[in-house]
Protein backbone atom coordinates (compact mmCIF):
# COMPACT_ATOMS: atom_id res chain seq x y z
CA UNK A 1 0.00 0.00 0.00
CA UNK A 2 1.60 3.61 -0.61
CA UNK A 3 -1.69 5.60 -1.38
CA UNK A 4 -4.73 4.65 0.52
CA UNK A 5 -8.71 5.87 0.10
CA UNK A 6 -10.58 4.87 3.03
CA UNK A 7 -14.06 5.50 3.46
CA UNK A 8 -16.10 5.51 6.77
CA UNK A 9 -12.98 8.07 8.19
CA UNK A 10 -15.31 8.85 11.01
CA UNK A 11 -16.54 5.29 11.85
CA UNK A 12 -15.03 3.24 15.12
CA UNK A 13 -12.36 1.62 13.40
CA UNK A 14 -12.18 4.78 10.65
CA UNK A 15 -11.53 7.31 13.79
CA UNK A 16 -8.48 5.68 14.94
CA UNK A 17 -7.34 3.69 11.56
CA UNK A 18 -6.72 6.84 9.70
CA UNK A 19 -4.36 8.28 12.13
CA UNK A 20 -2.32 4.80 12.45
CA UNK A 21 -1.75 4.57 8.67
CA UNK A 22 -0.92 8.04 8.63
CA UNK A 23 1.58 7.39 11.13
CA UNK A 24 3.06 4.75 8.78
CA UNK A 25 2.67 5.82 5.17
CA UNK A 26 2.31 9.61 5.80
CA UNK A 27 -0.16 12.02 6.36
CA UNK A 28 -0.84 12.86 2.65
CA UNK A 29 -0.73 9.10 1.46
CA UNK A 30 -3.93 8.64 3.61
CA UNK A 31 -7.50 10.08 1.60
CA UNK A 32 -9.86 9.97 4.54
CA UNK A 33 -13.30 10.04 3.21
CA UNK A 34 -17.18 9.88 5.13
CA UNK A 35 -20.61 10.89 4.09
CA UNK A 36 -20.37 14.49 6.60
CA UNK A 37 -17.81 16.84 7.56
CA UNK A 38 -17.44 17.16 10.99
CA UNK A 39 -15.73 20.16 13.15
CA UNK A 40 -12.70 19.92 15.03
CA UNK A 41 -11.97 16.38 13.62
CA UNK A 42 -8.43 15.55 14.27
CA UNK A 43 -9.23 12.76 11.31
CA UNK A 44 -10.32 15.59 8.83
CA UNK A 45 -7.65 18.31 9.47
CA UNK A 46 -4.51 15.81 10.44
CA UNK A 47 -4.64 15.43 6.24
CA UNK A 48 -6.56 14.53 3.09
CA UNK A 49 -9.98 14.66 3.11
CA UNK A 50 -13.43 13.83 1.07
CA UNK A 51 -17.01 14.27 1.98
CA UNK A 52 -18.03 10.55 -0.42
CA UNK A 53 -21.16 8.85 -0.29
CA UNK A 54 -20.21 5.25 -0.91
CA UNK A 55 -23.49 4.91 -3.13
CA UNK A 56 -22.17 7.16 -5.53
CA UNK A 57 -19.65 5.43 -7.35
CA UNK A 58 -18.52 7.68 -9.58
CA UNK A 59 -16.99 10.36 -7.29
CA UNK A 60 -15.34 7.43 -5.47
CA UNK A 61 -13.59 6.92 -8.55
CA UNK A 62 -12.64 10.65 -9.39
CA UNK A 63 -11.37 10.76 -5.51
CA UNK A 64 -9.32 7.86 -6.46
CA UNK A 65 -7.91 9.25 -9.75
CA UNK A 66 -7.48 12.87 -8.20
CA UNK A 67 -5.37 10.93 -5.58
CA UNK A 68 -3.38 8.58 -7.71
CA UNK A 69 -4.61 5.62 -4.80
CA UNK A 70 -3.30 2.52 -5.00
CA UNK A 71 -5.49 0.74 -2.37
CA UNK A 72 -8.77 0.94 -0.78
CA UNK A 73 -10.13 0.58 2.86
CA UNK A 74 -13.75 -0.05 2.96
CA UNK A 75 -14.89 0.60 6.37
CA UNK A 76 -18.36 2.42 5.27
CA UNK A 77 -21.09 0.14 6.60
CA UNK A 78 -24.40 0.21 9.29
CA UNK A 79 -23.39 -2.38 12.27
CA UNK A 80 -25.55 -5.09 13.81
CA UNK A 81 -28.27 -3.74 15.96
CA UNK A 82 -29.23 -0.68 13.45
CA UNK A 83 -29.14 -3.39 10.39
CA UNK A 84 -31.28 -5.64 12.19
CA UNK A 85 -33.81 -1.78 12.78
CA UNK A 86 -32.81 -0.59 9.04
CA UNK A 87 -32.40 -3.70 7.65
CA UNK A 88 -33.05 -2.07 3.94
CA UNK A 89 -31.05 0.55 4.32
CA UNK A 90 -28.44 -1.82 5.63
CA UNK A 91 -28.60 -3.89 2.34
CA UNK A 92 -28.32 -0.66 0.60
CA UNK A 93 -25.33 0.68 2.29
CA UNK A 94 -23.21 -2.56 2.94
CA UNK A 95 -24.34 -3.97 -0.38
CA UNK A 96 -24.19 -1.08 -2.63
CA UNK A 97 -21.21 0.67 -1.12
CA UNK A 98 -19.14 -2.32 -1.21
CA UNK A 99 -20.45 -2.64 -4.88
CA UNK A 100 -19.33 0.55 -6.22
CA UNK A 101 -16.16 0.35 -4.09
CA UNK A 102 -15.26 -2.93 -5.29
CA UNK A 103 -15.99 -1.83 -8.88
CA UNK A 104 -13.46 1.42 -8.35
CA UNK A 105 -10.84 -0.87 -7.08
CA UNK A 106 -11.00 -3.03 -10.52
CA UNK A 107 -11.03 0.00 -12.34
CA UNK A 108 -8.06 1.15 -11.00
CA UNK A 109 -6.35 -1.68 -9.90
CA UNK A 110 -6.49 -1.28 -6.24
CA UNK A 111 -5.77 -3.32 -3.60
CA UNK A 112 -8.40 -3.77 -1.47
CA UNK A 113 -9.74 -4.33 2.11
CA UNK A 114 -12.87 -4.58 3.50
CA UNK A 115 -13.88 -5.76 7.23
CA UNK A 116 -16.09 -9.25 7.74
CA UNK A 117 -17.45 -10.23 11.56
CA UNK A 118 -18.35 -12.66 13.50
CA UNK A 119 -21.86 -11.58 12.56
CA UNK A 120 -20.92 -13.33 9.27
CA UNK A 121 -21.62 -16.70 11.63
CA UNK A 122 -25.28 -17.79 12.31
CA UNK A 123 -26.97 -20.38 14.86
CA UNK A 124 -26.49 -23.32 12.66
CA UNK A 125 -22.27 -22.56 13.21
CA UNK A 126 -20.23 -24.37 15.71
CA UNK A 127 -20.29 -22.05 18.21
CA UNK A 128 -16.99 -23.09 20.10
CA UNK A 129 -13.64 -22.52 18.51
CA UNK A 130 -15.27 -21.70 15.46
CA UNK A 131 -13.38 -22.76 11.92
CA UNK A 132 -11.94 -20.89 9.57
CA UNK A 133 -14.35 -22.43 6.80
CA UNK A 134 -17.91 -23.64 8.17
CA UNK A 135 -21.42 -22.99 8.03
CA UNK A 136 -22.28 -19.71 7.13
CA UNK A 137 -26.16 -18.81 7.59
CA UNK A 138 -26.17 -15.82 9.59
CA UNK A 139 -29.75 -14.88 11.31
CA UNK A 140 -29.19 -10.99 10.75
CA UNK A 141 -29.37 -8.49 8.15
CA UNK A 142 -25.89 -7.36 9.39
CA UNK A 143 -24.48 -11.41 8.76
CA UNK A 144 -26.44 -11.65 5.41
CA UNK A 145 -24.25 -8.89 3.91
CA UNK A 146 -21.64 -9.65 5.63
CA UNK A 147 -21.05 -13.03 4.02
CA UNK A 148 -22.81 -11.72 0.92
CA UNK A 149 -19.46 -9.32 0.91
CA UNK A 150 -17.11 -12.39 2.09
CA UNK A 151 -18.77 -14.13 -1.13
CA UNK A 152 -18.35 -10.75 -3.39
CA UNK A 153 -14.67 -10.10 -2.52
CA UNK A 154 -13.60 -13.95 -3.39
CA UNK A 155 -15.43 -13.26 -6.65
CA UNK A 156 -13.88 -9.69 -7.60
CA UNK A 157 -10.24 -11.91 -6.59
CA UNK A 158 -11.16 -14.88 -9.10
CA UNK A 159 -12.61 -12.97 -11.64
CA UNK A 160 -10.91 -9.70 -11.86
CA UNK A 161 -7.49 -10.52 -10.04
CA UNK A 162 -8.32 -7.47 -7.13
CA UNK A 163 -6.07 -8.28 -4.64
CA UNK A 164 -8.90 -8.41 -1.91
CA UNK A 165 -8.34 -9.33 1.72
CA UNK A 166 -10.68 -9.17 4.88
CA UNK A 167 -11.01 -10.34 8.65
CA UNK A 168 -14.10 -11.30 10.61
CA UNK A 169 -13.55 -9.11 13.39
CA UNK A 170 -14.65 -9.83 16.81
CA UNK A 171 -16.39 -6.91 19.14
CA UNK A 172 -13.97 -4.00 19.08
CA UNK A 173 -12.90 -1.85 22.39
CA UNK A 174 -11.72 1.27 22.05
CA UNK A 175 -11.52 4.81 23.79
CA UNK A 176 -11.53 6.86 20.95
CA UNK A 177 -14.97 6.99 19.04
CA UNK A 178 -18.38 6.55 21.14
CA UNK A 179 -20.04 3.09 20.97
CA UNK A 180 -22.85 3.23 18.26
CA UNK A 181 -24.87 0.71 16.96
CA UNK A 182 -23.10 -2.67 17.06
CA UNK A 183 -23.87 -5.89 19.48
CA UNK A 184 -20.43 -5.49 21.08
CA UNK A 185 -20.18 -1.90 21.81
CA UNK A 186 -22.17 -3.01 25.96
CA UNK A 187 -17.77 -4.07 26.39
CA UNK A 188 -17.41 -0.07 25.07
CA UNK A 189 -20.29 1.55 27.13
CA UNK A 190 -18.76 -0.43 30.33
CA UNK A 191 -15.91 1.57 31.01
CA UNK A 192 -17.82 4.98 30.17
CA UNK A 193 -20.52 3.77 32.74
CA UNK A 194 -17.96 2.45 35.51
CA UNK A 195 -15.84 5.98 35.70
CA UNK A 196 -18.80 8.22 35.05
CA UNK A 197 -21.51 6.13 37.49
CA UNK A 198 -19.57 3.39 39.33
CA UNK A 199 -22.07 1.02 37.80
CA UNK A 200 -23.84 -0.46 34.55
CA UNK A 201 -26.93 -1.69 33.52
CA UNK A 202 -25.81 -4.47 31.05
CA UNK A 203 -28.52 -5.44 28.10
CA UNK A 204 -26.68 -8.51 27.58
CA UNK A 205 -27.21 -11.52 29.43
CA UNK A 206 -24.82 -12.88 32.04
CA UNK A 207 -22.76 -16.06 30.50
CA UNK A 208 -23.44 -14.59 26.79
CA UNK A 209 -20.13 -15.23 25.15
CA UNK A 210 -18.39 -13.28 22.48
CA UNK A 211 -15.22 -12.70 21.15
CA UNK A 212 -13.75 -9.51 21.63
CA UNK A 213 -10.23 -7.39 20.82
CA UNK A 214 -8.65 -4.21 21.72
CA UNK A 215 -8.70 -1.42 18.98
CA UNK A 216 -4.56 -0.81 18.84
CA UNK A 217 -4.59 -5.14 17.99
CA UNK A 218 -7.21 -4.78 15.06
CA UNK A 219 -5.60 -1.62 13.48
CA UNK A 220 -1.92 -3.86 13.36
CA UNK A 221 -3.59 -6.70 12.29
CA UNK A 222 -5.43 -4.69 8.68
CA UNK A 223 -1.76 -3.18 8.29
CA UNK A 224 -0.01 -6.75 8.75
CA UNK A 225 -2.74 -8.27 5.87
CA UNK A 226 -2.56 -5.83 3.91
CA UNK A 227 1.38 -6.08 3.97
CA UNK A 228 1.47 -9.42 4.05
CA UNK A 229 3.11 -12.27 1.11
CA UNK A 230 0.10 -12.92 -1.28
CA UNK A 231 1.83 -16.41 -2.21
CA UNK A 232 1.32 -16.77 1.32
CA UNK A 233 -2.78 -16.24 1.90
CA UNK A 234 -4.37 -19.56 1.11
CA UNK A 235 -7.79 -17.76 2.64
CA UNK A 236 -8.45 -13.95 1.69
CA UNK A 237 -12.05 -12.67 2.61
CA UNK A 238 -11.89 -13.39 5.22
CA UNK A 239 -10.03 -14.59 7.72
CA UNK A 240 -10.86 -15.28 11.40
CA UNK A 241 -9.29 -13.32 13.94
CA UNK A 242 -9.83 -13.03 18.19
CA UNK A 243 -7.79 -11.95 21.12
CA UNK A 244 -10.16 -12.71 24.24
CA UNK A 245 -14.04 -14.57 24.38
CA UNK A 246 -15.75 -13.27 27.65
CA UNK A 247 -19.18 -12.70 28.94
CA UNK A 248 -20.10 -9.44 30.75
CA UNK A 249 -19.31 -10.70 34.64
CA UNK A 250 -15.74 -11.07 33.39
CA UNK A 251 -15.14 -7.87 31.90
CA UNK A 252 -17.18 -6.44 35.38
CA UNK A 253 -14.92 -8.64 37.71
CA UNK A 254 -11.72 -7.19 35.52
CA UNK A 255 -13.10 -3.41 36.07
CA UNK A 256 -13.73 -4.16 39.62
CA UNK A 257 -10.19 -4.97 40.84
CA UNK A 258 -9.94 -0.97 39.49
CA UNK A 259 -12.99 0.44 40.58
CA UNK A 260 -13.39 -1.54 44.27
CA UNK A 261 -17.16 -0.44 44.38
CA UNK A 262 -18.46 -0.92 40.47
CA UNK A 263 -21.89 -2.68 40.03
CA UNK A 264 -22.97 -4.09 37.17
CA UNK A 265 -26.60 -4.90 36.43
CA UNK A 266 -29.05 -6.32 33.77
CA UNK A 267 -31.62 -5.46 31.56
CA UNK A 268 -31.47 -7.54 28.64
CA UNK A 269 -32.29 -5.90 25.48
CA UNK A 270 -34.15 -9.00 23.65
CA UNK A 271 -32.96 -7.72 19.88
CA UNK A 272 -29.44 -7.11 20.64
CA UNK A 273 -29.28 -10.61 23.00
CA UNK A 274 -31.03 -12.52 19.91
CA UNK A 275 -28.09 -11.36 17.85
CA UNK A 276 -25.13 -12.01 20.57
CA UNK A 277 -26.62 -15.70 21.17
CA UNK A 278 -27.12 -16.66 17.25
CA UNK A 279 -22.73 -15.68 16.68
CA UNK A 280 -19.58 -17.62 17.98
CA UNK A 281 -18.95 -18.00 22.03
CA UNK A 282 -15.37 -18.40 20.50
CA UNK A 283 -13.72 -18.46 17.20
CA UNK A 284 -10.64 -20.51 15.51
CA UNK A 285 -7.90 -17.95 14.41
CA UNK A 286 -5.30 -20.39 13.36
CA UNK A 287 -5.08 -19.71 9.51
CA UNK A 288 -4.41 -15.97 10.18
CA UNK A 289 -1.96 -16.63 12.27
CA UNK A 290 -0.20 -18.89 9.99
CA UNK A 291 -0.93 -18.02 6.51
CA UNK A 292 0.43 -14.03 8.16
CA UNK A 293 1.51 -14.14 11.21
CA UNK A 294 -1.50 -12.65 12.69
CA UNK A 295 -0.87 -12.12 16.84
CA UNK A 296 -2.44 -9.55 19.51
CA UNK A 297 -0.92 -7.79 22.40
CA UNK A 298 -4.08 -7.33 24.81
CA UNK A 299 -6.04 -9.57 26.98
CA UNK A 300 -8.66 -8.75 29.17
CA UNK A 301 -6.87 -7.73 32.16
CA UNK A 302 -4.21 -5.62 29.83
CA UNK A 303 -7.29 -4.12 28.36
CA UNK A 304 -8.92 -3.05 31.13
CA UNK A 305 -6.04 -1.31 32.69
CA UNK A 306 -5.23 0.75 29.43
CA UNK A 307 -9.40 1.90 28.46
CA UNK A 308 -9.56 2.85 32.21
CA UNK A 309 -6.21 5.21 31.83
CA UNK A 310 -7.04 6.65 28.51
CA UNK A 311 -10.57 6.95 29.30
CA UNK A 312 -9.98 9.31 33.20
CA UNK A 313 -8.36 11.52 30.51
CA UNK A 314 -10.61 12.04 27.86
CA UNK A 315 -13.87 12.09 30.95
CA UNK A 316 -11.51 14.43 32.26
CA UNK A 317 -11.97 12.13 35.87
CA UNK A 318 -8.84 11.62 38.54
C1 LIG B 1 -21.33 -5.12 16.02
N1 LIG B 1 -19.16 -4.27 16.74
O1 LIG B 1 -21.56 -5.36 17.20
C2 LIG B 1 -19.89 -4.88 15.61
C3 LIG B 1 -19.20 -6.17 15.24
C4 LIG B 1 -18.74 -8.53 15.93
C5 LIG B 1 -19.46 -7.27 16.26
O2 LIG B 1 -19.53 -6.61 13.97
O3 LIG B 1 -22.19 -5.07 15.16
Amino acid sequence: MKKILLTGCLGQIGSELVPHLRNIYGNDNVIATDIRRIENSSVIEGGPFEVLDVLDGKSMAEIVKKHNCDSIIHLAALLSAVAEAKPALAWEINMGGLFNALEVARENKCAFFTPSSIGAFGPSTPKIKTPQDTIQRPATMYGVTKVSGELLCDYYYKKFGVDTRGVRFPGLISYVAEPGGGTTDYAVDIYYKALQEGKYNCYIKEGTYMDMMYMEDALNAIVNLMEADPSKLIHRNSFNITAMSFEPSQIAAEIKKHIKNFEITYDVDPIRQGIADSWPDSIDDTCAKEEWGFKTKYDLSSMTEDMLLKLKTKLNIR
